[in-house]
């Protein structure tokens, strides 16, 4: 264990007579409501969202980055800190790796080092969108919709090689966001471009086992500020259909314009049996990759409104993948992913608790105040301590990040691993 047993089951005993106090407290409200609190807790405890082994670095923005102490060095790094955040929180069973920055020469190995954690590996995030050292040809000029077929091949190449080592992983999904676009009006052709990404991705989509589906991620705009291929999910979803039933369409919810109406977009791509999942995070003006429910956790309650009606209503084809998509410049990115973890959780919960037959009866009756009163109900209950108890039963923390701070794991892991001088810019 990454962080002392006994330290959690101090800490958690220590607070024990409170939250036994409070979780008596919400049973009864909730009994009140016609609500079994265990059946709450069982769904919390069930739940989990994938952490990106991106977000265990410190993130930075075009302008500079500010390395912390004890950063990951590598794979192996970044998978204990993972391991950390699955041992507090017990919510983030999975980890979704991006290739090359987390190549290894063996993926069993891996996979077992992995395990030894607790953590499995959720889809496998390809990388076009920069040039690694030992490329042949530059992406500066796109990848899978670029005007040169070479290079267009080069990109296809590298996606089923993440094919290949998301079998190796057990990953269920490979996923695809390019950065390609334009910059001028007149650069390219939009439509040969589109045409160039959907030829190149059938041929990455003939390389997919049965086991694994291809996650297309749509982007507005960043690092191609006139037009991007894959700008939006009407995009993502032409190109899911035209590619076969294993594409399926990723939200992101920093990739859309300010004030777009995202619970709606999952409402759709429910209804048409595409949803591939999510990466989460918040957002005040567009892929700002904040902490998840920091900015506004009533928008991740909506979203999560339509995937708890979904997944009720026994959607066809409804699976979704949920993974964290974050960038963490000015704290220590464990403790982010620990708090994302948790809000991310509690959206699902505060979702689930929502009166769905009274709902449905103030629609149908077109009763708008009822309606939305018995929508925000869910929203306005504390459920900490169902998210707590959830943990706890699991061997979690009752504070994941309090037990952090007292486990000194920081301060350990900063003495084995070298501080990084000097700063620069990029995203990890
Ligand atoms: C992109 C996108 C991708 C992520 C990269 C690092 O904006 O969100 O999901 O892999 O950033
Ligand atoms: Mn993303
Ligand atoms: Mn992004």
């Amino acid at each position: 264990m990454l962080v002392s047993e006994d330290l959690v089951g101090s800490l958690n005993d220590a607070a024990k007579a409170a939250h036994d106090d409070e979780f008596g407290a919400l049973g009864r409200k909730l009994q009140r409501r016609g609500v079994d609190i265990e059946a709450v807790v069982a769904r919390a405890m069930a739940w989990s969202v994938a952490v990106p082994t991106w977000g265990v670095g410190t993130g930075g923005t075009r302008f500079a980055r500010f390395p912390g102490r004890g950063e990951p060095r590598g794979i192996h790094d970044k998978l204990a800190d993972c391991g950390v955040i699955q041992q507090l929180t017990r919510g983030t069973r999975t980890v979704s790796p991006h290739i090359p920055w987390d190549k290894v020469s063996d993926y069993n190995a891996l996979r077992q080092e992995a395990a030894q954690y607790g953590l499995g590996f959720d889809a496998v995030n390809s990388n076009t969108f920069q040039d690694q050292v030992d490329q042949g040809l530059s992406y500066r000029y796109g990848s899978l919709a670029n005007a040169r077929s070479d290079i267009r091949a080069q990109a296809v190449a590298h996606n089923i090689e993440c094919i290949e080592i998301g079998k190796a992983l057990g990953a269920p999904a490979l996923t695809v966001w390019i950065g390609d676009g334009t910059n001028f009006a007149g650069q390219q052709s939009l439509g040969r471009m589109f045409e160039n990404y959907l030829s190149a991705m059938e041929e990455v989509y003939a390389a997919l086992p049965p086991s694994m589906a291809m996650f297309i991620e749509h982007k507005m705009y960043e690092p191609a500020f006139y037009s991007t291929v894959i700008s939006d999910w009407g995009s993502s979803l032409m190109a899911a259909q035209a590619l076969g039933p294993q594409a399926k369409c990723l939200v992101d919810l920093g990739h859309h314009a300010p004030n777009v109406n995202i619970e709606q977009i999952v409402a759709r791509l429910v209804h048409v049996g595409r949803l591939a999942g999510f990466h989460f995070n918040d957002s005040k003006y567009g892929d700002d990759d904040l902490d998840a429910g920091s900015v506004d956790p009533f928008r991740l309650f909506l979203v999560f409104n339509e995937l708890v009606e979904a997944e009720l209503s026994g959607a066809k084809g409804f699976n979704p993948s949920y993974m964290i998509d974050q960038s963490h410049n000015v704290t220590d990115p464990i403790e982010s992913l620990m708090g994302s973890a948790v809000e991310i959780a509690r959206a699902y919960v505060q979702a689930s608790l929502v009166d769905r037959k009274t709902l449905a009866e103030s629609q149908e009756a077109n009763d708008v105040m009822a309606a939305h009163r018995t929508l925000k109900a869910g929203f306005l209950t504390d459920v900490s301590p169902i998210l707590a108890e959830a943990r706890m039963r699991q061997g979690g923390a009752y504070d994941p990040i309090a037990a952090y701070r007292a486990s000194g794991y920081r301060d350990r892991v900063a003495k084995e691993r070298p501080e990084v001088k000097g700063s620069s810019s990029g995203i990890v």
